[in-house]
């Protein structure tokens, strides 16, 4: 890709009285954002997913060269290959690879290693990252791909939660089993594993309080 011409941009623009509103609905709209743990197998037409996916493709990346592929699995075999790769690498992280303080700091979460969510929800969306790619034969770097990718999953999800459905971010390490199922090619890294759908009915989510603005932030 070569952008070597500029063309004309008009993003809307507001009244400093709506940019303050915008900006405090927009907190407000995007802080009811839960991760969820629990889905209701109802299935979603993949044209949402799609449109989901072209939002997050929209975000910023090094060079723009956009080093991502979302992979979209709604098979119930892939899922059910997945859910048990990924909860044999869970077990050991319970059971050995975590330590003490990991585990308590998870115990509001009240996680295990069994994931039934990653057969039950309608789809699983794995985030791939490029560490390089290939055009026309040619290696060809990418740039500050884990910044990209980060970005434009949280642009993913911010997308989800538009839509009116729910996600969780998963990382069950070491995901490199993810890569063999999906059968995916070399230059291909697993980034993250997210269900995506509806909640499950009652569906509940710990309680759990963000960091105030002074503890976020420092003014200079
Ligand atoms: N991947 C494990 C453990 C886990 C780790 C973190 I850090 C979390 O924020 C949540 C869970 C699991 O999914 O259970």
């Amino acid at each position: 890709m070569e952008a070597d011409s500029f063309v004309p941009y008009n993003p809307t623009t507001y009244s400093d009285d709506e940019i303050k509103t915008r900006a405090e609905e927009f907190h407000q709209w995007i802080d009811s954002r839960r991760s969820v743990r629990k889905f209701s197998d109802e299935p979603i037409p993949i044209e949402v997913i799609n449109n989901i996916i072209k939002a997050a493709s929209t975000a910023p990346s090094g060079a723009h060269k956009q080093p991502w592929t979302f992979c979209v699995v709604s098979d119930p075999e892939m899922k059910k290959k997945i859910r048990e790769a990924a909860e044999k690498e869970e077990y050991e992280n319970y059971h050995r690879r975590m330590n003490d303080e990991w585990l308590g700091d998870l115990k509001p979460l009240g996680t295990n290693h069994i994931k039934p969510y990653l057969e039950h929800a309608p789809y699983l969306i794995v985030v791939m990252k490029k560490a390089f790619e290939i055009e026309e034969g040619e290696k060809r770097q990418t740039y500050y791909t884990n910044e990209s990718v980060g970005l434009a999953s949280g642009f993913l999800l911010a997308a989800i939660h538009h839509a009116g459905l729910v996600a969780l971010t998963h990382t069950p390490s070491p995901m490199i089993f993810l890569k063999r199922i999906l059968n995916r090619p070399k230059e291909e890294q697993p980034f993250l594993l997210i269900p995506v759908g509806k909640p499950a009915e009652n569906t509940m989510v710990p309680d759990l309080k963000r960091k105030p603005l002074e503890d976020v932030t420092a003014y200079y």
